[in-house]
Parts: structure tokens; C-alpha cells; sequence
């Protein structure tokens, strides 16, 4: 057994002897413990059975429209940038598309069903634009409203809190054609399309966070070429990062004109970031890898003004920033929701710029080839770390990164609400023969995680919830369905749901608010 998976069956080992009752656990527990000492980054088992959460904390799960909706053309709906991009041959993997992923459009209630059986209280869904408003302007679709009002209705009657995220990818083709991203006029069509959806939903809905993974799509989408529409220039990038700081705060004023008890907050895509040596040059390489990973649409929320993200002085004029645009971006968010799946290793780019180059698949997946800066102005070289075990996506398990993430976050912006919006892992567990799912990994990297947040809990961190990603496998965008991250386990040829032994745990943990249940 080579050592990655010596580790990674490692971590299964405890995951499982931790699922056990602790009178049957009693005999592995030497074995369990000793398995763990050796696993780098791994969480002591003591801390797991110390960890607490506060009275109240809310369990929840994810997903986004895109990846599990399916119904791409239907009752109205418009085509978006990815039904494009999926339906281009070579684009995703096996050529799959997400024109009927997990169909939730219409098992909207079996998975409604599923999530009160565990437990939770908090679902996070996205709404897809080009359901709304089919190209993205003008008209509303009825119908599309109409899908989300009985599925939020369902939430309601089931005592879930429906939390949306009003853009998680997908922009209607119609708006691509028009500049994407780059092009400034999205930001008042993405506050219309947020204000319509408030104005229709804002009376059962109060938490919304307007864009997920902001720095994902704008830079996979115009940075480097991952995503739609696959264009590779940083100016353009820098653009519609600008558009979406703008949207995201016309939008915060749409949404609370529109709803009287709205609440706002984020989901953004959050890494923490540690120097590769403890060289000056390196430690500012990790402060600008935090300011544009992880803070550059947090901080012109909160401060109106960009973090100090670049090698040399802010490139206001390539980002298309007008006198005034710092009063539009300043929005005192209700609440921080952010994601952590993996942790960053960043040194000062000894190379010239990749100018944006390369192509790196996966939502959390950027680092670089050599040396080379990822990009021309931020000058910095970013490594995917691999001194934990890999999930089976190939990311590092790093438990104790969201203890630092968090509280980064906490000390940098004066302790906020937070919300966990995103934390999961990919395996590849199927049903056995007894039609079970045992994936003891996912238990185990949940539990590992969980460990880390409780810690950072009790040193102060304000956080309130937790959202695993995700409620069902889906369509993993550009790998379309190599990889699985539910808690529950899909048969896309059949539709049928099963939840796994992750999914049976995280219910047992969300009714009894620890871990080692
Ligand atoms: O599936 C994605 C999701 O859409 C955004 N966050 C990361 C997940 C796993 O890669």
C-alpha cells in the first residue's frame, strides 16, 4: 500500500471506529488513536468527543441549482452560460451534462423528506437567473417563480430555513452574449433579478447571500479559461470582479427595499493561506494571496475599498472603477458566510506571469506549475498541498485550516456573524450489496472538520451554522459526474436516493448537537 493510501484508509479506520458505540469502540480505540498520530494534520479523538456546539447552532446542507436542478429547458427557462458550455463537446468530462443531474426540479419533496429525516435546519439552494428571467432582462418567467415557491414551502412546512444563494454559476447565455461579467451593465440587471426574487420570496425567505465563490467564476471564467466563456485575460477578469462587487452591493439594496425582514450575507470561497518560508517576500506573497482569494468582494462589502491584493498600486483604471463605485460596494453585511474545503501553501513567483494560462479543473484546484506567477499583477505562485491524505478529488484534508480560517476572519473584520456555507469531501462510495453506503471517509472528514470549528467556537468565533456540501451527488461541473460529494448517494439512471452512513451520522449529529454520536 503506497502512503497516500496507507493514510487515507488510515482516517476511514478511525472515521469507523468512531461511528461505533463507544462501549463496542472501547477495543479499537488504542488502534484508532495510534492510526491517528500518524496522519499528518489529523484531530486528536478527545477532541472529538469534547467538541461542543452552542445551544441553537444550525445544521444545514447545500447544493445549487445548476448541479442538481436538471428541468434546463423547461416550463420557460432560459438557456444559461454552462447548459452552453456543457452541451460543447470537450468541455466536461465524459460529456456529461447537467440536463437532468439529480432532476430535483421535480423530487424537490423526496429531498425536502430527506433532509427533516436528518434533521437539518437549514437548507442552501441556489436559484438559477435564466428561470427567472429566461435572457436575463425584462420579462419574469411565472413558472420559475413558482418552482421555488413550493420548494421553499416545503422548507417551511418541514421547519427547515431556506437560505438562498441568488447566482452559484450560471448566467443566462442571453447576458454571456452581452460581455459577461466584464461588461458593468450586470450589475443593475443582477439587482433587478435579485429584487424580483425577494419582492416573490422575501415574505418566507429572510437569508440570502448574493454570489457564490465570486473569485471562482470571475477568474475560471475570464482569468484563465476553466469556465464559460473560457476567456483568458486578467484585464477582463479584473472587470468582472468589479461588476460583481457592484452587483453585490445594488443587489443588497434591491433585496432589503424589496423585503423588510431580509437578512444578507455571502458564501464566499475561502482558503487559508500559509507562507511557503518564513522569507518577507513569501509573507507578503501569502498577505496578497489572502486579499484576492479570500477578501477582495468581503472587504469592498464591508469597507468599501479593495484589499491591498496586487504587487504595486491597485489597477483602478483596468478594473473599470468610477469616482463613487466604493459608496455603491459598501454594504455592511448582516452576516459572513464562507467556504472551507483545503488549505493554500503561497510563495513570492520567482518566474514571469502565466498572464493567466494553464488550465486547472475543479472548484479548488489553482495551484501552479514551477515557479510562475499565477497572474501578471498579484505576482504570486500558489501550491494544492499534499502532507495530509487527498480525498478522492485529490484535495488535502487539513482539519485544523478552518480553526485558522475562522478565526483570520473574526479578528480581521471585528467578529462577525459566520456561517460555514460549504465543507465537503469527494469519494466515491457506492450502495453494497445490503444496499448500504459505508463511507467512512466523509464521516470521518466531517467529524475531523467539525473537531477544528468547535475549537475556534469556543475561542470566540461568532459561528452559527454549518452547511456540508452536499445534500445529493451531483453534476461536479467541468468533471462532470467523476466526482461525488453528497451525504446522500444518487443513481443518475434511476433517480433513486440512499442515504449514506455520512448522511445517517451528520442527522444523529444535528439532533444531538456533538460529534461522537
Ligand atoms: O460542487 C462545488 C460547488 O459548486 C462549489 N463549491 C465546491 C463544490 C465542490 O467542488
Amino acid at each position: 500500500m503506497n502512503r497516500r493510501k496507507f493514510l487515507s484508509s488510515s482516517l476511514a479506520t478511525a472515521g469507523s471506529a468512531l461511528l461505533a458505540s463507544r462501549a463496542a469502540s472501547a477495543r479499537t480505540a488504542a488502534g484508532t488513536y495510534a492510526a491517528q498520530a500518524q496522519i499528518p494534520g489529523a484531530v486528536a479523538p478527545a477532541a472529538i468527543d469534547s467538541a461542543r456546539f452552542p445551544d441553537g447552532f444550525i445544521w444545514g446542507i447545500a447544493t445549487a441549482a445548476y448541479q442538481v436542478e436538471g428541468a434546463w429547458n423547461l416550463d420557460g427557462k432560459g438557456e444559461s452560460n454552462w447548459d452552453r458550455f456543457a452541451h460543447t463537446i470537450g468541455k466536461v468530462k465524459g460529456a456529461a451534462t447537467a440536463d437532468v443531474p439529480c432532476d430535483q426540479y421535480h423530487h424537490y419533496k423526496e429531498d425536502v423528506a430527506i433532509l427533516k429525516r436528518l434533521n437539518l435546519k437549514s437548507y442552501r439552494f441556489s436559484t438559477a437567473w435564466s428561470r427567472i428571467q429566461p435572457t436575463g432582462t425584462g420579462q419574469v418567467n411565472q413558472k420559475g417563480i413558482d418552482y421555488y415557491s413550493r420548494l421553499v414551502d416545503a422548507l417551511l412546512e418541514a421547519n427547515i430555513r431556506p437560505f438562498c444563494t441568488i447566482y452559484h454559476w450560471d448566467l443566462p447565455q442571453a447576458l454571456e452574449d452581452r460581455g459577461g461579467w466584464p461588461n458593468r451593465d450586470l450589475a443593475s440587471y443582477y439587482a433587478d433579478y435579485a429584487g424580483i426574487l425577494a419582492k416573490h420570496l422575501g415574505d418566507r425567505i429572510n437569508t440570502w447571500a448574493p454570489f457564490n465563490m465570486p473569485w471562482t467564476f470571475t477568474y475560471y471564467g475570464y482569468g484563465n479559461g476553466v469556465f464559460p466563456p473560457c476567456k483568458s485575460d486578467f484585464n477582463q477578469f479584473l472587470k468582472a470582479a468589479h461588476t460583481v462587487n457592484l452587483a453585490q452591493g445594488e443587489a443588497f439594496r434591491s433585496i432589503k427595499a424589496a423585503s423588510s425582514k431580509a437578512t444578507v450575507g455571502s458564501a464566499y470561497g475561502m482558503a487559508p493561506a500559509y507562507p511557503k518560508t518564513d522569507s518577507e517576500a513569501d509573507v507578503a506573497a501569502t498577505a496578497r494571496y489572502h486579499a484576492m482569494n479570500n477578501l477582495y468582494f468581503l472587504n469592498p462589502a464591508m469597507h468599501g475599498e479593495y484589499p491591498k491584493a496586487f504587487l504595486g498600486a491597485t489597477p483602478y483604471e483596468a478594473m473599470g472603477f468610477r469616482p463613487g463605485d466604493e459608496k455603491i460596494m459598501k454594504i455592511p453585511l448582516d452576516w459572513v458566510g464562507f467556504h472551507y474545503y483545503t488549505r493554500r501553501v503561497v510563495s513570492n513567483a520567482a518566474g514571469p506571469s502565466s498572464s493567466g494560462t494553464g488550465g486547472h479543473f475543479g472548484t479548488e484546484v489553482e495551484g501552479e506549475q514551477g515557479t510562475s506567477a499565477r497572474d501578471p499583477l498579484t505576482q504570486i505562485h500558489v501550491e494544492m498541498p499534499t502532507e495530509g491524505p487527498l480525498t478522492e478529488a485529490g484535495l488535502e484534508i487539513w482539519p485544523r485550516g478552518i480553526y485558522d480560517l475562522v478565526t483570520q476572519i473574526s479578528r480581521e473584520y471585528n467578529h462577525p456573524i459566520i456561517e460555514i456555507s460549504e465543507n465537503g469531501c469527494c469519494y466515491l462510495d457506492a450502495p453494497d450489496q445490503a444496499g448500504h453506503v459505508p463511507d467512512q471517509r466523509r464521516t470521518a472528514f466531517h467529524q475531523q472538520i467539525l473537531a477544528e470549528l468547535a475549537r475556534a467556537i469556543t475561542d470566540g468565533a461568532k459561528v452559527r451554522a454549518y452547511h456540508a456540501w452536499s445534500l445529493v451527488d451531483n453534476f461536479e461541473w467541468s468533471e462532470g459526474y467523476t466526482q461525488r460529494y453528497g451525504l446522500t448517494y444518487v443513481d443518475f439512471r434511476t433517480q433513486k436516493r440512499t442515504i449514506k452512513d455520512s448522511g445517517l451520522w451528520y442527522g444523529r449529529v444535528a439532533a444531538a448537537n456533538r460529534l461522537n454520536v
